[in-house]
């Protein structure tokens, strides 16, 4: 065990290290689907999933929403100021241990306060990058990314990149370039933005275009800075398209995609696709996941899900099994995440407010994920899917589709074509038929 604050408290004290029951375990405390060494395809389940906690919902929120206070009973709350952060590390560590998950990730301000001055800000979080350091030194837990929090403090209130305060730009310039030096010590495998107020509320008071090319301006001197300090890790944006602006800029995957080839950014990034942002978007999860996979920007996943009946990011622990089957069936055809990862970008709801309550929830994702992930290898292996679309476009394998495809056909060509077949046949697309397919991999394998 740990000792920080000078004490040593377990703060997981009910929880042993969390096994590997199997599916007939009635043991809330165990995995049901999650072996962690079990090989599927060509590696474990560990490294197939890569599962990291987020450490803002997990060990910083409290439960506050807009309608009331906080909720969460946390056993370092305790503390306050720099011996709250401190005992919020040492309960992480602890807890990353009991769940065995390969990674974590954080925003810089979830684990240290602001001071006063930005220099006194820099210096808590020195204190503590510092400190988990020293814990990553003992431990096999690794940071898949770190991020910069540039949405809370009112200081961002127009944005941060794409304020209309060049002072405000210069600050978040600051924050970020601080971030990088964190994900540098302590060997961040990405480095993730999410433009928490990088949108718009109205066009009357917006210069949009300036807005864009400065947001592009900074990930480039983002870019540059990384290279100067040599931090190796994946840029990664997460596209989101409301809340809490309007208008995010980074609305979904295909426009952030866009975006990043307009400003010659795309040798430098890849996403970092939410579930909750693909549905408040209007896409499903797999949407988004395979727009990014198909143009090789698949980088990394914040597992969640959201509420069909809400318009708001619920931030969800992922359990919906055609989510996470569909999720991994993408990944695994992406040839996995690589540096990236399932990061449980997920709270438990307001009235989840026992400590234990967190390791329930993260079981459920971590099975939730483990069990789509071994459907979706099934479903591959036996190219369910993928004989049934081989066949759909086998029109475009032979004749005039071959034409087309490799770029012999012409608007001439293709006018002949018609007008010597009047009579198209088309086949059935047998959706219904397929979800069948899909619902017995999902109750058999
Ligand atoms: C907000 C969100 C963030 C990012 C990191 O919706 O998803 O927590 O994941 O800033
Ligand atoms: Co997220």
């Amino acid at each position: 065990m740990v000792q920080v604050n000078n004490n040593t408290i377990n703060y997981f004290e009910s929880v042993n290290k969390i096994l590997y029951e199997g599916k007939n375990s009635k043991n809330p405390l165990a995995f049901k689907y999650y072996n962690p060494e079990e090989v599927v395809g060509n590696k474990t389940m560990r490294e197939q999933l890569r599962f990291s906690v987020a450490f803002w919902h997990t060990f910083t929120a409290d439960g506050t929403d807009p309608f009331g206070a906080a909720t969460m009973q946390r056993s370092w709350d305790k503390y306050d100021g720099m011996d709250l952060a401190k005992a919020r590390v040492e309960a992480a560590f602890q807890l990353f241990e009991k769940l065995d998950v390969p990674f974590f990730a954080f925003h810089d301000r979830d684990i240290a306060p602001e001071g006063s001055s930005l220099k006194e800000t820099n210096e808590n979080l020195d204190i503590i990058v510092n400190m988990i350091k020293d814990y990553m030194k003992t431990s096999n837990v690794k940071l898949l990314w770190n991020t910069a929090n540039m949405f809370t403090n009112p200081r961002f209130v127009h944005g941060a990149a794409t304020s209309c305060n060049a002072d405000v730009f210069a600050y978040a310039a600051a924050q970020v370039k601080k971030g990088l030096e964190t994900a540098k010590v302590l060997g961040a495998e990405n480095y993730v933005f999410w433009g928490g107020r990088e949108g718009y509320e109205t066009l009357l008071n917006t210069n949009l275009k300036l807005e864009l090319d400065n947001l592009a301006r900074f990930m480039h001197m983002a870019v540059d800075y990384a290279k100067e300090i040599g931090f190796e890790g994946q840029f990664l944006i997460e596209p989101k398209p409301k809340e809490p602006t309007t208008h995010q800029y980074d609305t979904d995957a295909a426009t952030t995609i866009s975006f990043l080839r307009q400003y010659g950014l795309d040798q430098y990034f890849k996403l970092n696709l939410e579930a909750n942002h693909a549905t408040l978007a209007g896409h499903t999860f797999e949407h988004e996941l395979r727009i990014a996979r198909v143009q090789g920007f698949l980088g990394s996943v914040d597992a969640n899900q959201g509420d069909s009946l809400l318009g708001w990011d619920t931030d969800e622990f992922p359990t919906d099994l055609y989510a996470t089957t569909l999720a991994m069936y993408e990944i695994l055809q992406n040839g996995g995440l690589g540096s990236g990862g399932l990061n449980f970008d997920a709270k438990v709801r307001r009235g989840s407010f026992e400590q234990e309550d967190l390791v329930y929830a993260h079981v459920a994702g971590m099975d939730a994920f483990a069990r789509g992930l071994k459907v979706a290898h099934k479903l591959l292996e036996d190219r369910v899917f993928e004989n049934i679309i081989d066949e759909r476009y086998g029109s475009f394998k032979e004749g005039i589709g071959l034409e087309i495809v490799e770029g012999r056909a012409s608007f001439h060509t293709l006018e002949q074509h018609a007008l010597r077949n009047p009579n198209i046949t088309n086949k059935s697309g047998r959706q219904e038929q397929l979800k069948a397919i899909l619902n017995q991999y999902i109750l058999e394998v």
